[in-house]
This record gives C-alpha cells, structure tokens and sequence, in this order.
C-alpha cells in the first residue's frame, strides 16, 4: 500500500522534472524517496502520512527562529490582510533595509530581491561595471546559487580554467570564472599575479556550507581581503547562509573582516523568498535607477517578505546566540561519540548553530577532503534517521541546523534516535 507521500511524489513527477522544485529535496544522493511535508511547528514537521521528525534541515537554512515562529507568522497575516504586492515601494523594505544595515555596517545601501540567486548574480554584475573587468574567483565546494557564470567545474589541465558545470552554460559564460581551492590563498595569490588587472572580484562563502561545513582557515578572509585590495577587485562575502546565523554581524563581524559587497538570503526572508545585496554607497550607487546597472525584480520587497524578515531580525536581536552555540556543539560533540561508538570514521565541523558530521578520519578543510566523506555510509545515516524520526539534510555535503526552537528533549531524542541506527 503506498504511503500519500508515494502517492504525492508519483503524481508530481508526472508534472514536475524530478517531483522536486528544487533538486536536492528529491533525496536522490541519499536513495530514498522524498517525505512530503503537511506542516511544521517548532522544531518538527510532520509529513503527509502523519509522521513527526525533528528536523534539522529547517528550510536550508532560514528558519533559525524555528518553523511557524509567532510573532513571525502574526507579522505575515497582518500584511497578507494589507494586500501580498504592491509593485510600488512599501514602508516594510525601508525598514528591512534599516535593520540589515544597522547589523552589517559593511552594507551601507542594500537591495532587495527574492533569492541568494538573484542576490549573488546581481552583485556579480555590479562588480563587473564597477571595476570595468570581467574576471571573477570564485572556490571549489562553494555555491552561490544558479546564475549560469557559478555554474563552472574546473576545467582540463590547470584547477583554474573553467568548464561548464551542466549542460545549458556556454563555455564563454565561464571563461571568466577562475576557480581556486578553499583556503589556498597561495592558489588565489597565483591567480590574481596572472590576471589580477582582470579581474572584478572574488566571492566566497567566508564560513563554506555548501560542501557540508568548512571553516576558514586563519588568515584566508583577511589574506583575500588584502588581494582584493591590492589589485583593487572587490571582496564578495557571501552571507547566504551564515548572515545572522553565525551571530547578528554574520561571518563579516566573527572574523573581523569587511567585505565590498555581501549577498543575503535566507535568515533574512524568515522562510519567505528574499534576498539581498548591498555594500558601500559609491558602488551600491551605480545600480539602476540611481545608476546604470540594471537589475530588477517584480516581487524585489514584496511586503509579506518584508515583514517575516522584520519580524525575524527583531526577535533575533533579543536571544541569546552563545548560549544556542553552545548547546549545539555539545550536541555535535555527543553525535560524534555516538557514531564512532559504532566504529565509525567521523570528522566533526561545527560553527554557531550549524554542523556537519563527515565519516572521514580526514580532517575536512577543502572540497577535495570533504569528499573523503564515505556516501554511503551517510545514506545509511540518513534513512535510519528519518525512520527514528529525525529529519537531516538528504546529501552529504550539506549543514544541519539547529535553531532556538530545539530543546533540550529534541536534542536528546535525537541522540537517542542515531544511537538505534545500524550501520
Ligand atoms: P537560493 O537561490 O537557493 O535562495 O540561494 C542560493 C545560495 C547562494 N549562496 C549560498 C551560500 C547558498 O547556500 C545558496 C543556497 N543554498 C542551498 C543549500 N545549501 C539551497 C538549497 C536548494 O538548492 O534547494
């Protein structure tokens, strides 16, 4: 008897590529079946079938107030009842753009649109016309969303040259992305004694989630800061993830380092599509109509957006981010016994409120050690989970989530939950 969740999936695949708006949720990489969602409260989400799991996916990322947050959800039926869009400017983006600003001092003028995508790309652009140079470093392992020029894998011969990452990118499209390892500034420093005249910037995820957490490595943020500076390209740090996760002043304020421009997402939005970028106002002035770079977007500010983002950096400014780090390492910590427990290699990477747990004996500091993470073993981890009813990203080279809504009970349950998994 198929489950509705089966039901759902067979249905979707007849009108949707892969039954997924988004290709990670099909679980493919992990061989199982997605689980459809019918609500989520807290820290848990129930499926379709009934079934309860604590999750630690929490959206990819965004809902670090937990799902269904109060105050977050009253601020959105306040403005659903005051109209969903306006295409006109509302007083909610003024305000959202006042409290970015007022946590990331870096982003002096901030632009809204409704995804990292948008976000990353558009940036891109800016720092293109802003240096007058098409060159742009970006690292292996790390994402920033789907504009075709990120789409880049690295190319025959040297690490540098691109090639495109999936079909449907022309190769001229990422002729001018040149690709480094992760914290290799000695990579970067080669690339910028080549091509530095060329090029226009250099984005990195300055904590990388992206190929399960990889932490930067002392002195790559700053030594990035100091080549940007030096050939005058721009620093790009992309937030995405680690905006308001890490801490209220993000990676940019944890490390100390200050960035030309910063892409958002995520937090941001409180589980609503929102994105966003900004920087210094000489730059962030030559997008259109305050200057000539075009970028634009219908639902850019849309005011339910606005207000689950208000509602969410306000309430993130009253809690307490070191006592949540805190609770979420030790519980990393005790993960990582349980599985070595059963004789299991692991490598624990944690930051804030956010893990990743490789079954490696290799200490993860690039793409190239995080995939020494064995596939297939995380699989195993990943279906007994969900079977214990516990909810993790279905791919090895994501992050799981903790969030304020998680207790102390969610916590051990989980710990519970993984001590039943046979390997
Ligand atoms: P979106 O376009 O998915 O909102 O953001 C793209 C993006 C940009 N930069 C960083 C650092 C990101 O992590 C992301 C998106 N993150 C993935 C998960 N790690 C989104 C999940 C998905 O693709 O479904």
């Amino acid at each position: 008897m198929n489950t509705k969740s089966q039901e759902l999936f067979e249905r979707a695949r007849q009108v949707i590529p892969g039954g997924v708006n988004s290709p990670v949720r099909a679980c493919k990489s992990v061989g199982c079946d997605p689980l459809f969602v019918a609500r989520a409260k807290g820290s848990r989400l129930w499926s379709v079938d009934g079934q309860e799991l604590i999750d630690f996916v929490m959206s990819w990322g965004p809902l670090l107030l937990g799902h269904c947050d109060p105050e977050v959800t009253a601020a959105v039926h306040r403005a659903a009842d005051l109209g969903s869009s306006f295409g006109a400017p509302c007083e909610g983006e003024v305000g959202l753009a006042e409290a970015v600003r007022a946590a990331l001092p870096s982003m002096d003028m901030v632009r809204m649109v409704s995804s990292g995508t948008e976000a990353t790309m558009s940036a891109l652009r800016l720092a293109r016309a802003y240096t007058s140079r098409d060159q742009m470093v970006k690292f292996h392992g790390c994402y920033h969303g789907h504009a075709d020029s990120f789409l880049a894998s690295a190319g025959s011969g040297l690490l540098t040259l691109s090639i495109p990452g999936t079909p449907g990118v022309p190769a001229d499209t990422v002729k001018d992305t040149l690709l480094a390892d992760y914290n290799d500034l000695t990579n970067v420093e080669a690339l910028f004694k080549e091509k530095g005249q060329g090029i226009a910037c250099v984005i990195v995820e300055p904590v990388a989630g992206n190929m399960g957490l990889v932490l930067p490595k002392k002195g790559f943020l700053k030594g990035l800061r100091d080549l940007c500076t030096q050939y005058g390209a721009l620093l790009i740090f992309d937030e995405v993830i680690t905006g308001f996760r890490l801490g209220l002043s993000g990676a940019q304020g944890k490390y100390g380092i200050v960035p030309d421009l910063t892409t958002l997402g995520k937090i941001i939005g409180g589980g609503l599509p929102v994105g966003a970028y900004g920087g210094r106002r000489e730059i962030m002035q030559r997008i259109a109509p305050s200057g000539d770079v075009y970028q634009a977007g219908t639902l850019s500010g849309n005011p339910l957006a606005m207000a689950a983002g208000i509602a969410t950096l306000s309430k993130l400014a009253t809690l307490d981010y070191a006592a949540l780090e805190a609770r979420t390492l030790a519980f990393a910590t005790e993960m990582k016994a349980v599985l070595e427990g059963k004789g299991l290699p692991v490598s624990l990477t944690h930051i804030a409120s956010m893990f990743t747990l490789f079954f490696t004996e290799t200490p993860v500091k690039d793409f190239a050690t995080a995939k020494t993470t064995n596939a297939d073993l995380y699989s195993t981890f990943y279906a007994g989970m969900r079977k214990n009813g516990v909810n993790l990203a279905p791919s090895a080279y994501e992050c799981a989530f903790t969030s304020f809504a998680h207790s102390d009970a969610d916590l051990d349950q989980t710990l519970e939950a993984a001590r039943k998994v046979a390997f």
